[in-house]
């Protein structure tokens, strides 16, 4: 592969200008940047992101960052950065993606700068492109970034994680922008996400805002395949796990100590957000005090808040709420020698963090929601080395998945983190041990390396199989190939399928009328006499005959179980009585009873269940019922059931397009034979065809066909070209 380009909203480090016009460079401190310092430089890669302050513009700065720091820097227009990052990023996609839909502003004017900004990441990133190089995009501030590039380089490779939470659809569906957000992530060849939960939810806003289902975690849209997967961040477990032992982090611990006397110390660590969940931990915190006078002058709780987005106003209000929150109680329980709660609000140096987990015998980490949380996972690996502690953790942060041994809560129940804090308390130092060193065991072994190693490992594994992929395309050699093979032939045999072939799908199938252009191409391949055109569908003979009778080819209807050979009439194939439709029909009828948007269409020797226009979680749901509702009559009479695009069909059994085939190609002496479908059915038809034979399945998914068309438009421009 080559090399691999980050692209964040922030860059890994910030330049800092000096009075004396000297510009130094600080690194960021937080999850993703930290955690990838180490991994990134190791790596051939570039990482590419905002930089932002009165130092960015500088000329000379963009070729130090990119000397000394592999990074690319993006200069925004300050007005329009605020409005994409205070604005659409942060009262919008924040909240509503946190399920404070409550709080979200939605505003066309910050929706139109975020579309612009993601477009100059889309420029800068293109700019610095070559070949095989893996573009790894992060979190919500870039989610139009995948779908740009895809739409300027269809086949660049491309990975984006998402760091909070993906949300349901209901609410979700709020957001005005909802289908542009969806297909600019599905841009990407790899979608990934902390928890299962956020691709559950991902995957079911796709199927029901764009129709395109899933299998196994893979939507295929078109010719390519996205894979949706969970990934869970670890942290540079290492790190925090051997800082706990340094010499700094001792004497830090040990001053902390000296403050604190032999009281017992609750930490809680966090950005002041309002996902954080910090007023009901205070409110509990007050509560337990309330109930547990015993512990009085016993405990107390450090509470550690640093500044976040201090311009966006529900932070500021928040602000307010927590300072009032804290004089309450420190008012109410506090005496000469003891304040109950010690409010930081600032941020700490590494040192001192580590300090604080260090000393701290209980992690109060109560967010309402939150993406993952790496401040339990930090605090659990500082304990590594023998420490004991107990880890309190919020059900709705994403680590909760993997840190089953804290004691977990529902962080909007006040008494659930009352009950926790006691029996964090009083639980037994064995206890404490056996818990941290379970979950110490899996942090150590997931880290962010490893982490950030799967998800390069899958945007890999998705290049290599679009490359596969790509062998079998429809491209424009290929059609050459087939063209100048078609030209040469004498006697030419064309089984071409109706819907998804010739023309779109629609909610109502009455609706699919050829059209004059579609008329015209097929009226001119049926005039050359070396043509035999043949239309293989699973429709009836009526709607077939009425669309296309007039044209001088030969029809298909009902998946082979009628043929009406070019200027003869129909012939039948010998079929069982179609008694069964009588107790087929109830069955099928009072599935349409409860699914609203079905219908059963019935045919000459078939019954067809339609749920294209039903609920897109729903249909499928049914389908899946009415199969097994219908499965012991196949066995008595001879039928199949066959599942096609948003249909379930039954017909007799010994009936396929591949039969109906084979009686055309073994008719004539063909020098040259082409099969065109989309469907399951038309499978039936690839496989029966000898291998010399052009087969082109339209669409993904899994085919025997040897090359594949992308859609109908493809397909009727290689049609127009044969006549030409
Ligand atoms: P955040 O919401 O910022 O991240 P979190 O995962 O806890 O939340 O990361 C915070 C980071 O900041 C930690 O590495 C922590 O050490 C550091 N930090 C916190 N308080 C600090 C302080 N006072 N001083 C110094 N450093 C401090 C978003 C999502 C999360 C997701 C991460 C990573 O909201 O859910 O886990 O991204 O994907």
């Amino acid at each position: 592969m080559g090399r691999l380009l980050i692209v964040s909203n922030r860059l890994p480090v910030t330049p800092e200008l000096h009075e004396n016009g000297d510009v130094t460079f600080k690194e960021n401190v937080g999850g993703l940047a930290t955690g990838l310092g180490s991994f990134y430089k190791h790596y051939d890669s570039l990482w590419i992101g905002w930089c932002e302050g009165a130092a960015c513009d500088r000329y000379e700065l963009r070729e130090r960052l990119l000397a000394e720091y592999a990074c690319v820097p993006i200069y925004l227009d300050p007005h329009d950065a605020h409005l994409y990052y205070e604005g659409f990023s942060n009262e919008t996609i924040w909240p509503i993606f946190h399920h404070f839909a409550q709080y979200a502003q939605f505003d066309q004017e910050t929706w139109e700068a975020y579309e612009r900004v993601n477009r100059r990441f889309a420029d800068a990133v293109v700019e610095q492109l070559q070949p095989d190089d893996i573009v790894w995009i992060n979190d919500y501030h870039l989610m139009l970034l995948p779908g740009m590039l895809r739409e300027r380089l269809p086949e660049v490779n491309i990975g984006f994680f998402l760091h909070i939470p993906f949300p349901s659809f209901e609410i979700f569906r709020m957001l005005p922008w909802r289908e542009r957000i969806l297909s600019g992530l599905l841009g990407a060849d790899v979608v990934g996400f902390h928890t299962y939960d956020y691709v559950r939810h991902f995957l079911s806003s796709a199927l029901r805002l764009t129709g395109h289902d899933h299998t196994l975690g893979q939507i295929v849209i078109g010719t390519r395949t996205i894979k949706v997967d969970a990934f869970p961040m670890g942290i540079d477990y290492e790190r925090f796990a051997s800082a706990a032992s340094s010499p700094e982090v001792a004497e830090k611990a040990l001053s902390l100590r000296t403050d604190i006397g032999d009281r017992r110390f609750v930490l809680s660590v966090d950005r002041l957000d309002y996902t954080k969940g910090i007023p009901v931990r205070l409110e509990a915190f007050e509560h337990f005090l309330a109930e547990h006078p015993e512990w009085h002058r016993k405990v107390g709780l450090t509470m550690v808040a640093v500044p976040s987005r201090t311009d966006v106003e529900h932070y500021q209000r928040l602000k307010r709420e927590v300072d009032e929150l804290v004089g309450r109680i420190n008012g109410r329980y506090g005496t000469m020698d003891w304040t109950p709660v010690r409010y930081l609000y600032r941020s700490l140096p590494f040192e001192e963090l580590v300090a604080m987990y260090r000393e701290a015998d209980v992690m109060l980490v109560t967010p309402l929601r939150d993406g993952m949380n790496l401040v339990a996972k930090e605090y659990v690996a500082t304990k590594d080395g023998g420490g004991a502690g107990v880890l309190v953790l919020s059900e709705l942060a994403g680590s909760a998945k993997e840190l089953g041994e804290a004691l977990i809560v529902n962080p909007f129940d006040r008494a659930d983190i009352v009950g926790a804090i006691d029996r964090a308390l009083e639980m037994p130092m064995a206890e404490q041990r056996d818990r941290l060193a379970a979950m110490q065991e899996r942090l150590s072994r997931y880290t962010v390396v490893h982490w950030a190693e799967d998800i390069i490992e899958a945007v890999e594994q998705a290049s290599l199989n679009r490359r596969e992929r790509a062998a079998t395309r429809l491209s424009p050699e290929v059609e050459e190939q087939l063209l100048s093979a078609y030209r040469t032939a004498r006697r030419r045999l064309l089984l071409l399928d109706y819907d998804g072939t010739l023309v779109g799908f629609s909610a109502r199938p009455l609706t699919t009328v050829p059209d004059d252009e579609l008329k015209a191409t097929l009226r001119a391949l049926a005039a050359d006499t070396r043509n035999e055109v043949v239309i293989v569908s699973g429709r009836d003979r009526r709607t077939l005959a009425e669309w296309l009778g007039e044209l001088n080819v030969s029809l298909v209807a009902e998946h082979g179980a009628m043929q009406r050979w070019r200027g003869g009439d129909w012939i039948e194939a010998s079929l069982p009585p179609d008694t069964w439709k009588e107790t087929a029909r109830p069955v099928m009828e009072r599935y349409v009873d409860r699914t609203p948007g079905t219908f059963v269409e019935e045919k000459e020797h078939a019954l067809v269940w339609h749920f294209r226009a039903a609920d897109p979680g729903l249909g499928p749901q049914r389908a899946r019922e009415l199969h097994e509702s219908l499965a012991g009559l196949t066995e008595n009479y001879g039928l199949a059931i066959v599942e096609g695009h948003r249909v379930l069909e039954v017909k007799p059994a010994n009936i396929n397009k591949g039969r109906a085939a084979l009686d055309f190609a073994e008719s004539d002496d063909w020098d040259f034979m082409l099969a065109i479908g989309d469907d399951r059915t038309d499978e039936d038809v690839f496989e029966v065809l000898p291998r010399s034979a052009y087969s082109i399945k339209v669409g993904g998914g899994g085919s025997l066909a040897r090359y594949r068309a992308d859609g109908v438009s493809d397909v009727r421009s290689l049609l127009d070209r044969m006549v030409r």
